[in-house]
């Protein structure tokens, strides 16, 4: 990867009393700007309750800035925030090196790690609507910009921003993604007619969402660690031990401080959670911030309308946690929703899971056998419009059938349950 030695200043501004939340959000910044194949030299703080309307930064604090980027051959500043494109040209004159903030770095993974030709178009317009205007107010020489840290393109393309063709080539990207939408909604439409049940992985990134399925369906997904690792959804038929079928679906890892305009750009990959039954919630339960990490995927959920499916939160990475800690997780969450400890990496913990996702795909039902006498065969018709039949039989008696039904119908057919 280029620009594997790009030398990175980070910058972090914090409200008082909101210094732990900066120095964790800093550590997070740092991983990203590692994915993006650069290194962290050093990290600026400033403890600021407003942020200053032209450099964001303090005057004093912006010399500093520009002063240690001089004198340690720094090439990129990368601030954990948004940044007008005014910003970010006045903080670039200063420290006369590239300025890019927070969205602009993780679009820059995006691009890095999108496979699918919806996945590179979605990051392609985002990048267009964000990051090319950012890179428009530095008044360089265009032609020069491209491929670095914060400005690449999806795939091997460089992030085109020539003025000119920027708003034709919105419109046909937007244009792309639609017809791209339509088959997406096709495909949708077909697997709801089939009546199986789909579940969706969530999560926050990292957590061991690919890990998860690969273990389940050995999907052969790309799991590392590293941020958004994943970026295009991938669907894989599960066969729980029951023998029911379920489809289950992995897709782009959350992260705080995920503008709405990205949830927005990623609406249509991130929509797989809500065309689901339930969501699986994969947290890294060995990660101090995994609390917040819960508290992130609920509110990003909550956006896309999804915080209202039932949940299965699988506490993974048990491995590299305290079994007290695993008990108090379980605790925190039990209340609301189904629970379960893993370690993906092993398939330890892999029985309790499948038997939780056993109890969702059932929804309450459970496998009963009927009888009936076959003067009342007529009555056989209500399970046949509401269950899923296993067998059938005919003996003396009557009609012995066996269905998977739930509590309603049982109630209903009772004096026929063998
Ligand atoms: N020790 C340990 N490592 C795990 C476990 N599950 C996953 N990992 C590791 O955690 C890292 C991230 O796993 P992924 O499955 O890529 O995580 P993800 O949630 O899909 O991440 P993104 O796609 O980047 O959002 C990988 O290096 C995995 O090997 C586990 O149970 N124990
Ligand atoms: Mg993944």
């Amino acid at each position: 990867m280029e620009n594997k030695d790009t030398k990175v200043i980070t910058v972090g501004v914090y409200p008082q009393g909101g210094a732990e939340e900066c120095e964790s959000s800093l550590k997070e910044l740092e991983r990203l700007v590692e994915t993006a194949g650069g290194k962290v030299y050093a990290t600026l703080t400033q403890l600021k309750n407003t942020p200053e309307a032209s450099t964001y930064i303090g005057e004093g604090k912006l010399k500093e800035l520009a002063e240690v980027c001089k004198n340690n051959q720094i090439d990129m500043v990368v601030f954990d925030c948004e940044l007008t494109p005014a910003q970010i040209k006045n903080i670039e004159n200063t420290t006369e090196v590239d300025v890019i903030d927070r969205s602009m770095l993780i679009l820059d993974i995006f691009a890095l790690h999108a496979v699918s030709a919806e996945g590179k178009i979605q990051v392609e317009l985002a990048q267009l609507k964000y990051t090319a205007p950012r890179l428009m107010g530095k008044g360089k020489d265009m032609s020069r910009l491209g491929g670095g840290i914060g400005t690449r393109g999806p795939g091997e393309s460089k992030l085109e921003i020539d003025r000119r063709r920027l708003a034709s080539r919105i419109a046909f990207l937007r244009h792309e993604l639609e017809e791209l939408e339509k088959n997406r909604l096709l495909t949708r439409t077909q697997r709801d007619k089939s009546g199986i049940v789909k579940a969706c992985i969530a999560g926050y990134t990292n957590a061991g969402k690919s890990t998860l399925l690969n273990l389940l369906t050995g999907a052969g997904i790309l799991a590392e660690d590293k941020l958004f690792a994943t970026l295009d959804p991938t669907t894989r038929k599960f066969e729980l031990p029951s023998g029911i079928k379920m489809l289950i679906t992995d897709t782009v890892g959350f992260i705080k401080k995920l503008p709405h305009h990205l949830v927005h750009a990623f609406k249509s990959t991130l929509e797989e959670t809500v065309y689901c039954d339930f969501l699986i919630i994969v947290v890294d339960a060995s990660d101090d911030e995994c609390i917040e990490h819960m508290a992130v995927t609920d509110s990003i959920l909550e956006s896309l309308g999804a915080n209202n499916k039932p949940k299965l939160y699988v506490f993974n990475k048990a491995d590299l946690t305290t079994n007290e800690r695993l008990y108090d997780l379980r605790l925190i969450k039990g209340r609301e929703s189904r629970v379960v400890t893993l370690c993906a990496k092993s398939g330890e913990g892999l029985d309790e899971l499948t038997e939780q996702l056993e109890q969702l795909c059932r929804n309450g039902k459970t496998n009963e056998v009927f009888l009936f006498p076959y003067a009342e065969q007529g009555q056989m018709n209500i399970l046949y419009k509401s269950s899923e039949i296993k067998s059938t039989k005919y003996v003396e008696e009557g009609v012995l059938v066996e269905a998977c039904v739930d509590e309603k119908t049982k109630g209903i057919l009772r004096k026929y349950l063998r």
